[in-house]
């Protein structure tokens, strides 16, 4: 894990223009960053598609095409805090439902609250944790004959680039089964008044989030970046629809990285690209899942149209 960290972060910065992967951001720091930011009053993608999941909940159920006595697995790729997802577990337990819920994470830590929490809220649910990298948890599953729906929300797809989100659905799609869903939930394509302050809230969150990259850099491979020396730069072109993350260098400098054996130059205006936050359209989800063995089913959008839950029919 810290070799793969230490391999991308060389790659990166070795690369030109310089890169960092916005994978990184999520250490014990970077988590509770991205708490403060899901609060922020800026970051509207959180509260949109909560409001999906509270106020639209039996138009999901009803895309999932499940019979009430009909057995099937509820499977959430990256669950957080199972905020969204427990508007949606209420009503299934309530209408009585016959599914497992089994959300998978790379952090135990998470995990184990989520689990805690829910057996207080939710007691008649049936959860099965798995922790692990999506991938290796999707492949175990591969064998399985139930009937599935799979969650991947909060448009954390949108970190992908175009080709690899294809790749990532395609790949799903072969550990499914005829008739498994596919609930994709992705940010919309909007102005730039309302998408560019989401990426650079007022109180700094979000700078502090991305700089954190390089404060990990400086603990765990032993490099002297000094963060006052850098800022957060966002970026977002309304008509391509991504939003873009870059650290910039404010001056001239040097950075030596002890792990990796070198030193960086940085000219004043250099930017590091850390993030894309691709926003959606119909016509981008129908390209992206033309050769993957997915059909667009439903879509359900927030009262504002901000946000979408895509349902994909295998
Ligand atoms: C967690 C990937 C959905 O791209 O909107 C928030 C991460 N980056 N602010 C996003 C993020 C900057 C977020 N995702």
């Amino acid at each position: 894990m810290k070799n793969t960290f230490k391999k991308e972060v060389q790659q990166g910065l070795d690369a030109n223009p310089k890169t960092l992967p916005s994978k990184y951001f999520y250490d014990e720091k970077g988590d509770a960053l991205f708490v403060k930011i899901m609060n922020s009053p800026e970051y509207y993608l959180t509260r949109c598609e909560f409001d999906i999941f509270k106020n639209k909940t039996q138009e999901l159920i009803n895309s999932f095409d499940i019979q009430k006595d009909s057995y099937f697995e509820l499977i959430e790729l990256g669950a957080g805090d199972g905020l969204k997802t427990k508007e949606l577990l209420k009503v299934l337990v309530n209408k009585k439902y016959n599914f497992d819920y089994l959300p998978i994470d790379i952090s135990s830590n998470a995990l184990s609250l989520l689990k805690e929490d829910l057996k207080t809220e939710i007691p008649d649910l049936s959860i099965k944790t798995q922790q692990g990298d999506y991938f290796e948890v999707l492949d175990s599953l591969k064998t399985s004959k139930k009937p599935k729906v799979i969650l991947f929300l909060g448009s954390n797809i949108g970190n992908m680039n175009d080709e690899l989100a294809s790749k990532f659905i395609y790949n799903l799609g072969t550990n499914l089964n005829l008739g498994d869903k596919l609930l994709l939930g992705v940010d919309l394509i909007k102005s730039k008044e309302i998408v560019g302050p989401a990426y650079n809230d007022s109180k700094g969150v979000t700078a502090k989030f991305n700089l954190n990259l390089l404060d990990r850099i400086n603990k765990e491979l032993d490099g002297n970046f000094d963060i006052k020396q850098f800022k957060h730069q966002p970026e977002y072109d309304e008509k391509e629809g991504i939003a873009k993350s870059f650290i910039m260098s404010t001056a001239n400098q040097s950075i030596e990285i002890k792990a990796i054996d070198k030193t960086y130059h940085f000219a004043k205006g250099e930017k590091i690209h850390t993030e894309i936050s691709r926003k959606y359209n119909d016509e981008l989800i129908q390209k992206i899942i033309t050769d993957t063995d997915f059909s667009l089913k439903t879509k359900i959008m927030d009262s504002k149209a901000y946000f979408a839950d895509y349902i994909l029919n295998r």
